[in-house]
């Protein structure tokens, strides 16, 4: 069978993990590009050369040239600025909006029948711009921040009931950022409903430590923003996808019905399979996590409204 093909754009922590990991676990070759000389070819490099100890046989190639991505299953895109610690994501908007419009653009042109896999921030808004830039149909361009925002609450979830994470499910809702919305009552620890296993304010806590996440570890990292996790996030995606496995992830996709959202790109869970986005999964929630994600998706629009696409 023909190896999966998938372009990582950006060689920096986010876009180098998910090569590392998409080719350790055989799950695709790579071609990793960067506008930076040098760096893509570097790292790709020194990743082959250790496919012999990691015992891999998935290729890797750097370049900084889009000829090179032509014809890839999926484009993943990590390219531009990564928050530094008192900066919002929303800051990032104008400077990655010009980075990633040229971007998909080329990739768009060398591989017209990809699947589109956004990572840069501010989130939802660069996967919109994506979506616009690319003329792809909307299930083809899909955001990357549900499935790591639930990982982040699985794993606190994990370690105040003292599970494994392995044990854990859970899901969260809406765009990526202060406004993302955890639902605890679709959140189990082996097979148990966390509502009853913790009381309200302790999840009440893990919910605001999930929306905080990602800030947790900027404020650490001082110089840069998490990467293990989104990489691995990015990753499981892109199986779903190539492999159609048909999983039903949180992912940003265009929604038109569903959650009472219309024309917007938000957060919700969704079926992942060759095609893309394949089905958005609609679950029951409150009133108030409704009202929620409404809010949510405003500003994910109001944002996008600022870029005059
Ligand atoms: O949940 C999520 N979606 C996220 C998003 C989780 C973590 C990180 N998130 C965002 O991903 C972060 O806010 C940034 O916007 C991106 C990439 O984060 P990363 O930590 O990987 O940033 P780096 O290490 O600075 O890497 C960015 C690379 C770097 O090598 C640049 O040279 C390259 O992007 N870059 C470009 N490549 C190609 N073409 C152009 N124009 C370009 N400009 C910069």
């Amino acid at each position: 069978m023909k190896k999966a093909r998938v372009t990582v754009v950006g060689a920096g922590f986010v876009g180098a993990t998910a090569a590392q990991r998409l080719v350790e676990k055989e799950i695709a070759d790579v071609v990793l590009i960067d506008v930076v000389e040098g760096l893509p070819q570097g790292r790709a490099l020194d990743m082959m050369e250790s496919a012999f100890l990691e015992g891999f046989s998935s290729k890797i190639l750097g370049t900084n040239r889009y000829e090179d991505t032509a014809d890839s299953d999926v484009i993943v895109i990590t390219a531009g600025l990564a928050r530094r610690p008192g900066m919002s994501r929303d800051d990032l908007l104008f400077k990655n909006a010009e980075i990633v419009g040229g971007i998909v653009t080329e990739c768009a042109k060398y591989s017209p029948e990809a699947v589109l896999v956004m990572v840069t921030n501010p989130l939802d808004v660069m996967t919109w711009l994506a979506w616009k830039k690319s003329g792809f149909p909307p299930e083809r361009v899909i955001g990357m921040a549900g499935e790591l925002d639930a990982a982040r609450y699985a794993y606190f979830l994990a370690e105040a009931t003292g599970a494994s994470p392995a044990e854990v499910k859970a899901i969260v809702l809406g765009g990526h950022g202060d406004r993302m919305i955890p639902v605890p009552q679709h959140a189990t620890v082996r097979g148990r409903p966390i509502t009853e296993l913790l009381d309200a304010a302790k999840i009440e806590a893990i919910n605001q430590r999930a929306r905080d996440g990602g800030t947790e570890i900027v404020k650490l990292l001082k110089t840069g923003s998490a990467f293990y996790a989104p990489s691995s996030s990015t990753v499981r995606m892109v199986r779903a996808i190539l492999q159609n496995t048909g999983e039903v992830i949180p992912a940003c996709v265009y929604l038109k019905g569903p959650y009472g959202l219309n024309e917007v790109y938000c957060g919700v869970p969704v079926k992942l399979g060759r095609g893309g986005a394949e089905q958005v999964v609609e679950l029951p929630i409150t009133e108030e996590q409704r009202n929620a994600l409404r809010a949510s998706a405003e500003d994910v629009r109001l944002n996008f409204l600022k870029l005059r696409v």
